[in-house]
């Protein structure tokens, strides 16, 4: 080894997860801006959670995923519903409310579900996946499967009753889970000093004896690797793992606009936050370690960009559900 770049260098993902980490992360972008555009024409009538900063964590945490691994979300569904390969027509028809939506346009956007996917449940709901995720890790042991499961959810969601239950049953149970935290430091206006003691969240999980795993929300490779290390610990039959990711919002809590004039948080907070872009910091490797040429990484984004074109066509020329069928689904018989 010459010197620390090529060492670097050596410890790179292979081509195709770097590519498949780009991909991912740039589908979310460029769908969500689109739904930033297109929103105020007030034809998507469910309100929008954008998760515009924070594709790393999905993009790298699910790069990690077979297609028999489940994943489970919140509010702030749309990256962990498209990086665990879940339709975009789809996703697109249910902000739409149209009868080809995922959720037969019942949802909207905070009620994402694609069984082909395994991407099972996202619920508005603070916390409310997290113990059907374990619930999902006990049936895959039970009918001896090799898969996991992985529950997204906000730095929130560790100050509700649901996540201690779940992560207590999922460790003594030594369940195949995953709990992803995604600590962007905010709860709707809230900072989390205004919320939480002063203590690591990981220490709430490492206190039920869970493994812990930590990684810059920022660096898709970083959430790329330390996700695999959790996903072996989980699928070795070593119990659950838990994963932290510092990640950071761009836009409002709901809703397509910037909101740096509310208050609760500077602009010079959310430039900051802005610099460490996880897509451009990816482009940059990709480009300076020459694993992609500025062409190569363009068609990328222009597959991307049709891709997104094609979905929201798809849902605007979709028909709305006939009258008589909207109760369908909603309860069962
Ligand atoms: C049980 C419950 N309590 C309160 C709310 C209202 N609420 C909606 S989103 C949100 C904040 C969520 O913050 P976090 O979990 O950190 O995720 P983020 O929005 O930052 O991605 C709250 C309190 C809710 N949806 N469910």
């Amino acid at each position: 080894m010459e010197n620390a770049d090529d060492e670097k260098m050596e410890n790179l993902p292979d081509n195709n997860i770097l590519l498949g980490l780009y991909s991912s992360m740039l589908l979310i972008r460029r769908t969500e801006e689109r739904i930033a555009e297109l929103y105020p024409e007030q034809e998507m009538r469910c309100p929008v959670h954008l998760c515009i900063g924070q594709e790393a964590v999905p993009a790298g945490v699910c790069q990690n995923l077979t297609s028999e691994d489940s994943a489970f979300s919140n509010h702030r569904a749309h990256g962990h519903y498209l990086a665990k390969g879940g339709s975009l027509k789809a996703m697109i028809a249910e902000l739409y409310g149209k009868e080809t939506g995922c959720a037969k346009g019942r949802g909207g956007s905070m009620h994402l579900i694609d069984l082909a996917a395994n991407f099972v449940a996202s619920t508005p709901l603070v916390g409310g996946t997290i113990p059907v995720a374990v619930g999902a890790a006990l049936a895959a042991r039970m009918q001896k499967k090799n898969a996991i499961s992985v529950a997204f959810f906000g730095d929130s969601a560790v100050e509700g009753g649901a996540f201690h239950e779940a992560t207590n049953f999922a460790a003594l149970h030594r369940l195949p889970v995953l709990f992803a935290c995604e600590n962007n430091l905010y709860a709707s206006q809230t900072h989390i000093r205004e919320r939480q003691p002063e203590r690591e969240i990981t220490q709430l999980a490492k206190a039920q004896g869970i493994a812990v795993f930590k990684a810059d929300g920022n660096d898709a490779i970083a959430v790329y690797t330390a996700a695999k290390k959790a996903v072996e610990h989980a699928r070795s039959g070593a119990g659950p793992a838990f994963l932290e990711f510092a990640t950071y919002r761009w836009l409002e809590h709901v809703g397509p606009n910037d909101d740096s004039k509310l208050g609760y948080r500077t602009a010079q907070e959310i430039a900051e936050w802005k610099e460490k872009d996880p897509i451009k910091k990816l482009r940059e490797t990709l480009l300076g370690k020459r694993v992609s040429t500025e062409k190569e990484l363009e068609a990328i984004d222009e597959t991307v960009k049709k891709e997104v074109n094609e979905a929201f066509r798809f849902a605007k020329e979709s028909p709305f559900p006939a009258k008589e069928t909207l109760a369908d689904n909603l309860y069962a018989d």
